[in-house]
């Protein structure tokens, strides 16, 4: 089962820490700055590489000067009232994110709200779908944690995840 943690995502010790980024993966404000400040340039040199991430979609990197060996990053929905596909594309966020890091031999990840700030997904909607979508595939880890700033949003997680 998931479990619900408040505070700085950059901080956590998990194998891999997972980016709320955008197409570019050039970098951004919110979570996405604060991961690349604290891994250091490395990390942008290192993103340029790819080419970018479509919606929904996922990419690796090394978490560099991070304590998590790896970032996940992945593109989340910008919120454009809910009929442009925004939960589907969240849902493969979180889907995606999951099964790279399978294929790393993650076994303990975090995820950030994703879309929840800038992209102006709304917070509890959000949380419903990033809880729905990590049961499938929750067994294969030792540690699922999602990281809230906040502590109201960690209640919406705890909730949600105490009614399942
Ligand atoms: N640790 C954990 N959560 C955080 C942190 C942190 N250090 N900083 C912010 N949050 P956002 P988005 C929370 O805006 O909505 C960037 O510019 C924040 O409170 O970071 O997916 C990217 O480059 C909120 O709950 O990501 C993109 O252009 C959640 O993280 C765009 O923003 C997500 O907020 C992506 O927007």
């Amino acid at each position: 089962m998931p479990s619900v943690v408040v505070g700085d995502i950059t901080r956590l010790e998990t194998d891999a820490i997972v980016n709320a980024a955008n197409n570019s993966l050039l970098g951004g404000g919110g979570v996405d700055g604060a991961i690349h400040s604290a891994a250091g340039p490395e990390l942008l040199a290192c993103t340029k590489q790819l080419g970018g991430c479509p919606t929904g979609e996922a990419r690796i990197t090394p978490g560099f000067r991070l304590s998590a060996r790896w970032v996940i990053h992945t593109a989340g929905p910008v919120w454009r009232g809910g009929n442009a596909n925004e939960a589907a594309l969240l849902a493969n966020c979180y889907r995606h994110s999951l099964q790279l890091a399978l294929l790393y031999q993650v076994h303990s990840i975090a995820f950030p709200a994703i879309s929840t700030g800038a992209y102006g997904y709304p917070g509890e909607q959000a949380a419903g779908i990033a809880v729905e979508s990590v049961r499938p595939l929750e067994q294969n880890f030792e540690k699922i944690l999602f990281c809230c700033f906040s502590e109201s949003d960690a209640a919406i997680y705890r909730k949600l995840i105490d009614a399942t």
